[in-house]
């Protein structure tokens, strides 16, 4: 028999899942890395997908080793370059589908949530016109452990008013689908980043529906239950 889900509620990673902001933020850490001689590539770049802005800089800095008010120094830097490219950022860079897919969301009765590693997410929501259809917004100022851990994804669930197996997390990022899973959601693997150890994975936004989604959970919890 298949299981049957009881969802009552989305919960959306930012960078990487409503709008694509690993360019900037590679751009503002490659301007940084560069100014202090420490080498750093774009595929550096996709090991900072959704960790905290101080895992992102011990992860470009490979083990070196740096005073911390030094690290402070240099985060505020890395974050005012940042901030720089998301005065230019507006609804046009919101990923394809996304808006459809909150639409029927909000229609169906769905509760919506925000669960953000950044400490920019709120500016950016802003900037995208997003902010509106959220009952729940939790960014990196919320919680102390960020991702891997499941905390941020538990603190918007709680929120929103649901147990975590009543939430589907979409998510861009290997440690969001490790927090996703480790809270006990449904989990949403989006693009092309390792996250196939999702439950459903889709490689563009665009080709996610509230259909697919309910349908493809629906057959990952049955080849659960057979397991
Ligand atoms: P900030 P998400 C994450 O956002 C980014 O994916 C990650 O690359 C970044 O280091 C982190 O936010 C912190 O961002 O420096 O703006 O506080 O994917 O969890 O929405
Ligand atoms: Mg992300």
């Amino acid at each position: 028999m298949t299981p049957s889900l009881d969802i009552r509620a989305l919960i959306f990673d930012l960078d990487g899942v409503l709008t694509d902001t690993a360019e900037f933020h590679y751009l503002a850490w490659k301007r940084m890395a560069d100014e202090e001689g420490i080498p750093f590539t774009r595929q550096d770049n996709e090991a900072l997908r959704g960790v905290s802005r101080r895992e992102s800089l011990a992860r470009i800095l490979k083990g070196r080793p740096i005073e911390e008010p030094v690290a402070q120094v240099w985060m505020t830097r890395k974050n005012d370059y940042y901030q720089a490219y998301l005065e230019g950022i507006t609804p046009a860079d919101i990923l394809p589908g996304i808006p459809q897919l909150l639409d029927s969301a909000k229609a169906t009765g769905l509760g919506l949530g925000v669960a953000s590693a950044s400490r920019n997410a709120r500016g950016v929501l802003e900037r995208l016109g997003l902010t509106h259809y959220f009952d729940a917004i939790g960014d990196g100022y919320c919680v102390a452990n960020t991702k891997p851990a499941p905390d941020l994804f538990v603190w918007v669930a709680g929120r929103l008013d649901v147990h975590p197996d009543q939430a589907v997390v979409f998510e861009d990022a290997e440690a969001g689908i490790d927090a996703a899973l480790a809270g006990g959601f449904h989990a949403v693997g989006v693009g092309r980043s390792p996250v196939g150890h999702a439950h459903l994975v889709f490689q563009n936004t665009s080709d996610i529906t509230l259909d697919r989604v309910f349908d493809g959970l629906s057959q990952a919890a049955a080849r659960t239950s057979r397991e």
